[in-house]
């Protein structure tokens, strides 16, 4: 990684954050004022939250912390604390009005782009000035991909539009592919964005495996539905079963039934589920219940990093799949560039060394790992951050959806929800360990 000057960190730090705002805008600008102050889903914010929110976080660590400047709305700290009021309780609060939020968002950017002109930067480390940045960046596009899933929510005419993403090219390649058992370095110490809960860098041992070379499509999973798969409970875990039971699941969220096939809605718009492309809005207890029937099982979340980061060549751990090159359009269907995921086998570019696909990008991958601290963790900078959802209640995705930016995932970027959860854009892969003499 080579080390950027102070010019440059800051201009990399503002074309970020200026980058990151545009989308945020964008998604808030589609809807009008009534819209924007509904809440669309007991599981989601209104979306005048979210964004005064982002407003309230950059005035918290740029401002205030890193700039050290006087508060400008202290008064509203509380109601845009995510840690005092859950998302359903959201809509009760005195919130800043659509018009006080985007007037609030402006000013503290200002006043943020005022501190970034003026503080002293660092850049490589985790408590540098200039982490500062990037968290805050990654922040709002954490949220610009929260909004994303709350405008799926949303009921009425389609009010988002984006150009359809690649096809997969066509041309062989093989289903699953054998990952090398062996050690290799998981996390990292190196990257200056990288938030806590993906360091250190560590060494980790996997036994060899077979993964899928490509997401699995919702072609496939048609499969798993019509054989009757979530009517048979020997595919499901005992949770899983309750789950599906409890909550009347018959298919993934947003998915209904017709007389002549399976029909989906996506962002108001109503549409045939497409064969081709990965299933997204399943959950963990979805797709492991699909792994099951398949013969097969998810991957750990090691065993995806190996796949995702080793080379074979130099026995190096690479910051993503294709190399350490961050992602261009032609690597991967990230930042909200298409509002859908591409087809499965799209991308070639991206492809790790071993020939994995879509890795990063397209729908995040459930893993069978829960999310736990790195040996060696060290919250930063706060607890909430991420070590209080350490436990064995949220289960970690890894790779990104076409809703999130390339400043918020890499190869080490670790997200985590709850395994009922699929109104998140999630889909997954499955892994398989060698059959007796399968491997030498
Ligand atoms: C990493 C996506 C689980 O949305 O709860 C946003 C990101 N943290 N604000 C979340 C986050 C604080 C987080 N996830
Ligand atoms: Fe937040």
């Amino acid at each position: 990684l080579r080390e950027l000057s102070p010019q440059d960190l800051r201009a990399h730090a503002a074309e970020a954050l200026t980058r990151a705002r545009a989308r945020s805008v964008a998604l808030t600008d589609a809807v009008d004022d009534e819209d924007l102050v509904r809440q669309h889903s007991k599981l989601m914010s209104p979306l005048v939250w979210d964004l005064a929110h982002i407003g309230s976080q950059e005035e918290l660590w740029l401002v205030r912390d890193v700039g050290g400047r006087e508060a400008l709305r202290p008064d509203i700290d509380d109601i845009y604390d995510a840690f005092q009021h859950a998302r359903a309780d959201r809509p009760e609060l005195p919130l800043l009005s659509p018009a006080e939020a985007r007037r609030y968002v402006r000013e503290v950017r200002d006043k943020a782009f005022d501190v970034l002109e003026k503080v002293p930067l660092e850049g490589r480390r985790i408590t540098d000035s200039a982490f500062a940045f990037g968290m805050i960046t990654q922040h709002e596009q954490q949220h610009d991909e929260t909004m994303l899933a709350t405008h799926q929510l949303r009921t009425g005419d389609p009010v988002l539009s984006a150009p359809e993403p690649p096809r997969a090219p066509a041309g062989g390649y093989p289903a699953e592919v054998l990952v090398p058992g062996g050690p290799f370095v998981m996390g990292t110490t190196a990257e200056p964005w990288a938030l806590d809960n993906e360091r250190p860098a560590h060494e980790v041992v996997v036994d060899a495996f077979f993964l899928d070379t490509t997401p699995v499509t919702c072609g496939a999973y048609v499969e798993f539905l019509e054989s009757g798969g979530y009517a048979e409970e020997r595919w499901w875990s005992p949770a899983g079963w309750r789950y599906r039971t409890e909550h009347g699941i018959t298919a993934p969220r947003f998915w209904k039934r017709a007389q002549d096939g399976w029909w989906r809605t996506r962002f108001g718009v109503h549409e045939r589920v497409p064969a081709a492309e990965p299933v997204v809005h399943v959950s963990f207890h979805e797709a492991e219940a699909y792994a099951a029937w398949a013969g097969k099982r998810l991957p750990t979340e090691a065993e995806w990093e190996k796949a995702a980061r080793f080379d074979p060549a130099s026995g190096r751990s690479r910051r993503y799949p294709w190399g350490d090159e961050d992602p261009t359009a032609e690597h991967a269907n990230l930042g909200q560039r298409h509002l859908r995921p591409a087809e499965a086998g799209a991308y070639p570019a991206g492809a790790s060394p071993l020939g994995v696909r879509q890795l990063i990008g397209d729908v995040w991958e459930w893993t069978s790992t829960d999310f736990h601290g790195y040996p060696g963790f060290a919250a930063f900078p706060y607890r909430e951050y991420s070590e209080v959802f350490f436990g064995p209640e949220y289960k970690v995705l890894r790779g990104g959806s076409f809703g999130t930016d390339a400043a918020a995932v890499r190869g080490t970027f670790r997200n985590w929800d709850y395994p009922i959860r699929r109104q998140i854009f999630s889909g997954f892969r499955c892994a398989r360990d060698p059959l007796p003499g399968e491997v030498a």
